[in-house]
């Protein structure tokens, strides 16, 4: 059965499958209770926010090291105090905790701190799950699982069983981005790489990443990459990728996804808070993508202006899948022409959006945020094509929302790719 969806009913409709869509959110900073501390969450965890972090150091006069030396509910007040009272909270970070108190039902005119921390302690970590997935409508949640951090590292040695809503990525920024001290690590876990780069070092290296991979059965395996990332190029990097991650990628079907643009604390003591931005250039990938047709690579920019070349790449390529609007691009202003340039030259073979949510709250808006933008691009599409007489049935907006949403990457991740 089809149902032609009328002109007039055209934009409720869509809005009302984009906003009641389930989400597969493909690249977040979340973690399922299991991990214990590393699940961040409620009020002064979506105040401390790095995003912010930033915003209050235009306002305060205070020294930043004192900052950090505050406590975290002394740092989330003063954030109150500058972003939220001092001057009004306009910025896409301060208004996604707006929007966040809000979906809680939370009185958002009342101004009352105190009263958001009492209602958020008041849940446990699974019951603040739970609750927040439903309200996001996220389905799945896909972590950023950094096993160079001493803490995470330990815990997934301990053999962790976690929530199956929760998914898992192998992220290798220290591998790629500073092979030259990951070194000694790899020989303390008992792997032997020798100073060369040699054929038994490259086994090791890959039994290293294939153990991991064997015991996280992660989505895909990510970095972050520098604006001057280049493939190849006589580099620690470059050798790691091209004679382990590529062919373990390929070997086990597991995407390789790089985030590409990142320069890494440009201003240090801000810490995750005092990295920048670049353009980057895209000969790298297009190499990648042509000498390496059965590798499949999720891939994002950080900068605005590499967005017409990368989604331009896609058109090319079929093993690059691009996604989402990253960072400090996870603004209105940037998802609304993002996501429309990318429907124009791509239709809906792409994934719009990733929340990165660091704070399990934050996912809320996030999503609600960018659902609105992405719905009202579609609106405007099949506004477009209505004109030649072409009839979308809501069966098809159904299919089309799903696909953004959830399919495209699933089914990215199951395709099996033809040589060329
Ligand atoms: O968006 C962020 O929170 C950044 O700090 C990074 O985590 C970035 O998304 C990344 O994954 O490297
Ligand atoms: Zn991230």
């Amino acid at each position: 059965m089809t149902t032609i969806i009328a002109q007039d009913q055209l934009a409720s409709f869509v809005r009302k499958t984009v906003a009641e869509q389930p989400v597969t959110d493909l690249h977040t900073h979340l973690y399922s209770p299991e991990f214990g501390g590393l699940l961040l969450r409620g009020i002064d965890e979506l105040l401390t926010y790095h995003y912010l972090v930033a915003e209050v150091m235009r306002w305060s006069d205070i020294a930043i090291e004192d900052f950090w030396k505050l406590s975290k509910q002394e740092q989330a007040e003063l954030i109150w105090q500058e972003l939220f009272i001092n001057h009004s909270p306009i910025s896409e970070a301060c208004r996604g905790v707006l929007t966040c108190l809000e979906a809680f039902g939370q009185d958002v005119g009342s101004r009352d701190l105190a009263s958001y921390r009492k209602f958020f302690d008041g849940m446990t970590p699974a019951e603040h799950v739970d609750a927040t997935l439903k309200l996001a409508k996220v389905e799945h949640v896909v972590m950023t699982n950094d096993i160079f951090n001493e803490e995470e590292r330990n815990i997934w040695l301990s053999g962790v069983k976690y929530d199956e809503r929760f998914h898992a990525v192998l992220r290798m920024d220290p591998l790629l981005n500073d092979y030259a001290n990951t070194k000694s690590s790899l020989r303390e876990w008992g792997y032997a790489v020798e100073d060369e780069w040699n054929e038994a070092t490259i086994a090791e290296v890959r039994r290293f990443l294939t153990d991991w991979i064997d015991r996280m059965n992660p989505l895909y395996m990510a970095v972050s990459l520098p604006p001057s990332f280049a493939f190849p190029e006589d580099s620690d990097r470059s050798r790691v990728i091209a004679d382990c991650i590529l062919p373990i990628s390929r070997e086990r079907n597991i995407p390789f996804a790089m985030m590409i643009g990142v320069k890494k604390r440009v201003h240090p003591a801000l810490g995750d808070a005092g990295d920048y931005v670049a353009k980057a250039g895209l000969e790298s990938l297009e190499h990648m993508l042509l000498h390496y047709p059965q590798n499949k690579f999720l891939v994002t920019m950080l900068s605005r202006e590499n967005q017409h070349e990368l989604t331009t790449l896609a058109r090319k390529f079929r093993n690059l899948m691009v996604f989402g609007c990253w960072w400090f691009l996870n603004n209105p202003v940037f998802i609304d022409e993002m996501t429309r340039m990318r429907m124009e030259m791509l239709g809906t073979s792409m994934i719009p959006q990733h929340s990165d949510a660091r704070v399990l709250d934050q996912v809320v808006y996030k999503w609600s945020h960018s659902k609105r933008i992405i719905a009202d691009a579609l609106i405007d599409k099949y506004t477009d094509i209505a004109v030649s007489g072409w009839q979308v049935t809501a069966e098809e907006i159904q299919r089309d929302v799903a696909d953004l949403f959830y399919n495209n990457f699933w089914n990215f991740l199951k395709r099996e790719l033809p040589g060329n």
